[in-house]
């Protein structure tokens, strides 16, 4: 059976880009036609300057929404990645097969590092570090498919590197993982300035739609969002972005195709109206299920501690594999 692994970083509150890019595709396909593994990476968590308090929150809550978002614990594994060893373990020998100058080449790295900068703030070395352990989450299960968006595809193709050189230079270790990317909403822009990504760490969260947002705010989000010169409703990624991202944001929402609905609108407010009530009919069921899982705390508990006794039973043998084909003796 394909075996997929995927992970989210509680490193802010989710976003509708990590829904509609990521989590939706694992609760409503993945879960059922694979042997799936969903993490909440919390070790990524530390690669930028963080509050231990507010990671410990965030894991509860991000874990809490995988659930509410449709993860179920009967068919799928859900766990804390700082719970299962396995994965730092099997990260220290990636460090020992990536090169410098591969970790240096990540965009995301170019673009954190840039950011912390910026602030005048000093960048962790395990910010450069972290597609390593990445790599090391995605390679100790055997993975086949990892379904990302498009923002996380280089570090999958990391990933494919390192297994590739490993099986070699060691011999067999790894599955040779891909990723996989949805048709629509791979790439969910910020309604403020849509060339950039939606992104949880966005400071401002003026054009960020949060999963816990409540109706009037996503309203307000979506109505506000900027939208392009001229008055024509056409899907053009490259000349009309705000466009294009609000045409792609209601297809997604509504399972259709955003060019073909370009021609159902003569005016961008009908067009935003119309995406607004999209997001707030896909957010409603996901927020009544994770209201009513906050109010059941030892269940998620319970679920966290099941998924990581099963993940380490997963990780442990190929990890222990890699192990002794690298040259380290068994204890
Ligand atoms: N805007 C997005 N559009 C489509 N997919 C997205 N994903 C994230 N943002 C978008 C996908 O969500 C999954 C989990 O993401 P992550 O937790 O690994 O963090 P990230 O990719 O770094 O995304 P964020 O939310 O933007 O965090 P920050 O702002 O901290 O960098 C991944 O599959 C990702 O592709």
């Amino acid at each position: 059976m394909t075996r997929v692994f995927s992970g989210i970083q509680p490193t802010g509150h989710l976003t509708l880009g990590n829904y509609l890019g990521a989590m939706r595709r694992w609760a409503e396909v993945d879960q059922h036609r694979a042997d799936s593994v969903f993490c909440v990476v919390d070790l990524h968590a530390l690669t930028v300057d963080h509050d231990p308090a507010r990671v410990r929150r965030l894991s509860r809550q991000t874990a809490t929404l995988l659930l509410a978002a449709g993860l179920d614990p009967e068919v799928c594994t859900v766990f804390l990645q700082s719970h299962v060893d396995e994965h730092t373990r099997l990260s220290y020998l990636l460090e020992c097969v990536a090169t410098d100058g591969e970790m240096r080449r990540m965009i995301q790295y170019k673009e954190k590092s840039a950011k912390e900068r910026e602030r005048g703030g000093s960048v962790r070395l395990s910010l450069l570090t972290y597609p390593v352990l990445m790599a090391a989450d995605i390679l100790a299960y055997g993975t086949d498919e990892v379904p990302v968006g498009h923002d996380q595809a280089q570090h999958v193709e990391l990933a494919r590197d390192l297994a590739v050189r490993f099986n070699q230079r060691y011999g067999y270790a790894f599955v040779v993982p891909k990723a996989t990317l949805p048709q629509v909403a791979a790439r969910v822009m910020n309604l403020q300035d849509p060339t950039s990504k939606m992104g949880k760490s966005d400071e401002s969260g003026a054009g960020v739609v949060y999963l816990l947002d409540e109706p009037d705010v996503v309203r307000k989000k979506v109505m506000r969002a900027v939208t392009d010169s001229g008055r024509d409703v056409v899907y053009d990624r490259q000349e009309k972005p705000g466009l294009a991202n609000l045409l792609e944001i209601l297809a997604a929402c509504e399972g259709r195709d955003p060019e073909e609905l370009s021609g159902a609108y003569d005016s961008y407010g009908a067009l935003k109206k119309d995406a607004a009530d999209a997001v707030v009919e896909v957010l409603r069921p996901l927020q009544e299920r994770h209201r009513e899982l906050c109010a059941d705390p030892a269940y998620v508990e319970g679920v966290l501690r099941a998924g990581a006794e099963k993940a380490r039973e997963m990780a442990r043998p190929t990890v222990d594999a890699a192990y002794r084909a690298i040259g380290l003796l068994a204890p």
